[in-house]
């Protein structure tokens, strides 16, 4: 009774009926894009290979040509479900290629025998050199309408068109999806290159591209893509990008049937619930929250085609995973690019980018793909204005494209994110760098408080809080510690971050590198001592002092005995040299300890004093017997009981 209700209309056992609009792809574990010129036989190929017709639109029959991204899914000796994502070949129809290449990863390549290397077929593998596509087949088609020579001829046409692009070495198989020739040796083909490409991996963030989004009735929204990232479960809670709705993945399905656990590679279809199906429309991303920042403006290092020229002028559609969204182009160093170099894209809809990520650029009103880009930075700095600045930005991201081009790890894609920016908050980072938490622990660089700075930079800029502080105990010897405020000054005035001076001050102290005082902070085993001249300073002042008696010196005239040294002074008070009373005025403890010899002789033959006692013994006058009481008091060396006191 339960399960009829399920929102699972074509996971139906019994075979009674299959509902068409349920997306029922194989769990894949594989995915093939394929690419190639408009009717080479790319839809005919995939129904050859899997038996089931990819074009499934009343008018994709008609015409005979694919229109939008048609799924179908077969199994492979030796790899298990593989589905092919099958893309229209028309070139006004690069757009629904793209979205069905993005996510893909491996690409089946379709050349027809008898037409030959075709705009569309340079440039559908353009855009696969671009997305780094990380294996393909080529399949010769119709090789039933040529004879030998003629397929000999094509096979190297196709050869030379190949050589020198990431499909140089592909496998390449002539076939005809009529007469069934050469079927079994590309079924070969493909399951040589699955094997020998490395899973998507487990990444620990997910990130589906949404291809088709539509409704279930009593499911509500649901939505299909190829899942890489990371895997999903029933119950994850997810965000679209754009739009920010927070979703819950109610089901899922996969092969068929329901699964609880969708793995990364697997053509998956989402029931989700928390957004309505016009928000996720292709192009639209459900992430793992926290795992993926939406980016407004991108940072790219930008290959041109051949003869395109990517620069300033034009409408630009920048093409991202299934999604394509309108950009300004801005080369950083100013001039169009010709050549491969940086270049600041302004996105008029955010996409949920990391570094590393491959996107491919056009330029509208003008055919053919304008070129390829790889993210270097998601979170990029304000642009830079000036001459200077701009050879320094681009600089600073040819640095950065040498680390994330060289196929690094999460771990020093990060440290270089991070040391472009000389420091980043962890939770910007991590997710813009395409990163994890466990990938900070083994990356470059050193996390204070909450943001990561690079290794080389937290390391000067320790250098130089340790330094200011060596150079504050060197010019003021009489200071014990350097006041934590006083530090974080420092800090900051030898470039540590804003707001950063204080957990640095932490990290040094940690480290025992610094020493935490109730001063303040020192270097590890600092003493306070005085210079010669502060030296004979104190002397004079003791004797000033001592001179004064119970008058004592007020601050403004002690201040002037030491030449206003406010160290000395506050040096001498702190080692009890000096003693300060309630109304700021000073007194040397030898008069102190003078006033308590008379006071206990008092009290020894009378007994506990009032404080007019104490004025007639110690012979001063009310202003300045009071204050002296009060510090004694204050000091426990007296105790008073009502209005007399007695010594302690
Ligand atoms: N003789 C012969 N005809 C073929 C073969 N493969 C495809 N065709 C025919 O070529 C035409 C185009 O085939 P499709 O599979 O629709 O081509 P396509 O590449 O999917 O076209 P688009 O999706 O529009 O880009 C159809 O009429 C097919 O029947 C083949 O191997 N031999
Ligand atoms: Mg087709």
């Amino acid at each position: 009774m339960r399960r009829a209700l399920r929102p699972s209309p074509c996971v139906d056992l019994a075979g009674a009926q299959r509902v068409a609009w349920w997306p029922c792809h194989a769990r894949a574990v594989r995915v093939i894009a394929t690419a190639g010129h408009v009717d080479h036989g790319k839809s005919a190929l995939v129904r050859a290979l899997t038996g089931r017709d990819p074009d499934r639109l009343p008018e994709e029959r008609r015409r005979g040509m694919t229109i939008e991204l048609g799924f179908a899914w077969t199994e492979l000796d030796g790899v298990g479900t593989v589905a092919f994502v099958d893309v229209p070949g028309h070139e006004r129809l690069v757009p629904t290629m793209l979205a069905g290449a993005g996510p893909a990863g491996v690409a089946l390549l379709v050349v027809a025998a008898d037409e030959g290397w075709m705009p569309q077929s340079a440039e559908h593998l353009a855009i696969l050199s671009h997305l780094g596509v990380a294996g393909a087949v080529v399949a010769l088609t119709k090789a039933d309408l040529v004879d030998a020579d003629t397929l000999e001829v094509a096979t190297a046409l196709v050869e030379e068109q190949l050589a020198g692009t990431p499909l140089g070495g592909a496998p390449l198989v002539a076939v005809s999806a009529t007469t069934g020739q050469g079927l079994d040796m590309l079924r070969s083909a493909l399951a040589a290159v699955l094997t020998s490409v490395p899973l998507p991996a487990e990444e620990g963030r997910p990130r589906l591209w949404i291809d088709r989004a539509f409704t279930i009735r009593g499911a509500g929204t649901v939505v299909t893509g190829t899942l890489r990232g990371g895997a999903l479960a029933v119950g994850d809670r997810l965000r679209t990008v754009p739009g920010g709705a927070e979703v819950r993945v109610r089901g899922l399905q996969a092969l068929e049937h329901p699964v609880e656990r969708a793995e990364p590679g697997w053509r998956v279809a989402a029931n989700l619930v928390g957004v309505d199906v016009a928000d996720v429309a292709r192009g639209t991303a459900v992430v793992a929250s926290g795992a993926w920042r939406a980016a407004d403006a991108v940072d790219l290092w930008c290959t041109p085609g051949a003869g395109d020229v990517v620069g300033r002028r034009g409408a630009w559609t920048l093409h991202a995973g299934t999604a394509a969204v309108a950009a300004r182009l801005l080369p950083v160093a100013g001039a169009d690019l010709r050549a491969p170099g940086p270049v600041r894209a302004e996105l008029a809809s955010p996409l949920p980018l990391a570094v590393g990520d491959r996107v491919v650029l056009r330029e509208s009103g003008h055919a053919g793909t304008a070129g390829g880009a790889v993210v270097l930075d998601p979170v990029p700095p304000p642009r830079p204005r000036g001459r200077a600045a701009r050879v320094e930005a681009v600089e600073a991201l040819t640095a950065l494209a040498t680390e994330v081009l060289d196929g690094s790890s999460p771990g020093q894609r990060l440290a270089a994110l991070v040391a472009r920016h000389g420091g980043l908050p962890l939770d910007v980072a991590v997710p813009a760098a395409g990163a994890t938490a466990a990938d900070v622990d083994v990356a470059p660089v050193v996390r204070v408080a909450g943001v990561l700075l690079p290794v080389d930079r937290a390391r000067v800029l320790q250098a130089l809080v340790v330094q200011a502080v060596v150079g504050v105990h060197q010019r003021r010897p009489a200071l014990a510690a350097v006041d934590r405020a006083d530090a974080r000054r420092l800090a900051e005035a030898a470039g540590a971050p804003a707001g950063l001076a204080g957990a640095l001050l932490d990290r040094l102290v940690a480290d025992g590198r610094l020493e935490a005082v109730p001063g303040g902070v020192r270097i590890p085993g600092h003493e306070a001592r005085l210079s010669v001249s502060q030296q004979s300073a104190r002397t004079e002042l003791l004797a000033a002092l001592d001179a004064a008696g119970l008058e004592g010196l007020t601050a403004v005239e002690a201040a002037e005995a030491v030449a206003q040294d406010a160290d000395l002074l506050d040096a001498l008070l702190r080692d009890e040299q000096v003693l300060r009373l309630a109304d700021d005025r000073l007194l040397a403890p030898a008069v102190v300890d003078r006033a308590v010899a008379l006071l206990r002789a008092h009290e020894r033959q009378a007994g506990p004093f009032t404080a007019s006692e104490a004025r007639e013994v110690l012979g001063g006058s009310r202003r300045v017997v009071i204050p002296l009481l009060e510090l004694l008091d204050a000091r426990g060396v007296t105790a008073r009981d009502g209005d007399r006191r007695h010594l302690r």
